[in-house]
């Protein structure tokens, strides 16, 4: 998609600070960070949300960004004391960027319920 910010990150239009890249995923630190680690994680492919995901993304991609996620947890130093990941889908979920991207976040003490 040419207006999504995400998608332009991934074509290296705008600037982001890439932790990992291959065929199907990029990460990038968040740049509003939430914890010491933020990192996001999503598909080259412009998935709008998890509702937009279809069947082949669910068994192709989703796959992929976890082990993207496992591998960056552990790059981080955050597998000892852990992490938490996110993936806020839609309105009522708190997305404001549309392309489906998980949060990675670590090295502070999260809360439950989130707000
Ligand atoms: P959300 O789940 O859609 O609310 O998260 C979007 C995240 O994207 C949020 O944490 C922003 O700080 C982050 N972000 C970014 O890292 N770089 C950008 O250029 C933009 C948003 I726009």
């Amino acid at each position: 998609m040419s207006d999504c910010i995400f998608c332009k990150i991934v074509k290296g239009e705008i600037p982001a600070t890439i932790l990992f890249e291959n065929d199907k995923v990029v990460a990038f630190k968040d740049i509003n960070p939430e914890a010491p680690s933020h990192l996001l994680i999503i598909p080259k492919k412009h998935i709008a949300s998890m509702v937009h995901a279809t069947e082949e993304d669910i068994r192709e991609i989703i796959p992929e960004i976890f082990k993207v996620i496992q591998h960056l947890a552990e790059e981080f130093g955050m597998t000892q004391e852990g992490y938490r990941i996110v993936n806020n889908c839609g309105k009522l979920g708190g997305q404001t960027v549309g392309h489906l991207h998980f949060h990675l976040l670590g090295g502070r003490q999260m809360l439950w319920p989130p707000g």
